[in-house]
């Protein structure tokens, strides 16, 4: 099934960032997209929930570090 999730990403300051946060969100397993919006700083996904939720994915963009809270 496909999910779809968006997160609130503080302390994005350039478009390395963004690139930064999209890669490492892209690369779990599950993850179909990614958009990151640097002027919104929200990161939008669509994942195969058997595969990866929401969490997870905050933790990835943590784990690139910058804070993330769970929108939807
Ligand atoms: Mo830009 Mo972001 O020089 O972590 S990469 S500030």
């Amino acid at each position: 099934p496909t999910f779809s999730g968006k997160l609130h990403v503080t302390g994005m300051t350039c478009g390395a960032c963004v690139s930064t946060v999209t890669k490492g969100v892209h690369g779990l397993d599950g993850v179909f997209d990614v958009r990151v919006s640097l002027v919104t700083e929200e990161c939008l996904v669509e994942f195969d929930g058997s595969k990866v939720n929401i969490e997870t994915i905050k933790e990835a963009v943590e784990d690139c570090g910058f804070d993330a809270e769970v929108l939807s």
